[in-house]
């Protein structure tokens, strides 16, 4: 049987989709969107479960391959269309820190502010992924010292750790701290970045500049 052929990203609006469609507006390749509506529950449908068997949005095929999980779309993606650029190259030693960020954001981050909003909160000792404070820390430490996540340069980490720390903030999800606002508003100053929520977001996902 012939490959798929081309990019097809499986979206809701208002939802995590919006990370990937943001990775895929930063490698400016073409793509088409395949409205999945979560409202209507079409992520449970066996059609796309046999795309996302977590039936949950986002999730991508390229050709004759198909991925979920928003970081590992981003990762894909960014060493198909951006490796060397977007994505440290497997002998730069940046590789590692982008990693690091890259499964944070879905191990750490994700799990932990949305425990933490309903009030939630495991001692850290005794699971993978630690206290919320100590995320935040983690987060505005790293945060300060450099402009972005893995380093002085933007990555594809920026979009899979800071498209989610863009929805939580938005969400009211994490502190509005200097610097976890300082690095929403670099991310949300960039054109793709706007591209992204101004096609998949409804209301506004990021504060008005200013
Ligand atoms: N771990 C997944 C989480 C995806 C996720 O939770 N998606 C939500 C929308 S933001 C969803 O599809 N919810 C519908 C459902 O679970 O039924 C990822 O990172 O992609």
């Amino acid at each position: 049987m012939a490959a798929k052929r081309g990019i097809t990203l499986y979206h809701s609006p208002a939802s995590r989709a919006f990370i990937a469609y943001w990775m895929l507006e930063e490698l400016g390749v073409p793509f088409d969107v395949q409205t999945v509506d979560i409202a209507k529950g079409e992520q449970k449908d066996p059609r796309y479960l046999k795309i996302n068997p977590s039936g949950k949005v986002p999730a991508l095929t390229d050709g004759a391959a198909t991925v979920s999980e928003t970081p590992a779309i981003c990762i894909f993606l960014a060493d198909r269309y951006g490796y060397g650029t977007l994505a440290p190259r497997i002998e730069d030693p940046r590789r590692g820190e982008y990693l690091r960020w890259m499964v944070y954001a879905a191990s750490v981050l994700d799990p932990v502010a949305e425990l933490h909003s309903r009030a939630i909160d495991l001692p850290g000792g005794a699971t993978g992924f630690g206290t919320y404070d100590d995320m935040v820390r983690v987060l505005e430490t790293a945060l300060s010292r450099h402009e972005y996540i893995a380093g002085d340069a933007f990555t594809a980490a920026d979009v899979a750790l800071g498209g989610g720390l863009s929805m939580l903030l938005y969400n009211r999800k994490l502190p509005e701290s200097p610097a976890l606002l300082d690095y929403n508003a670099r991310l949300a100053a960039r054109p793709a970045c706007q591209r992204a929520a101004d096609a998949t977001w409804p209301a506004q996902l990021f504060p008005p500049a200013g």
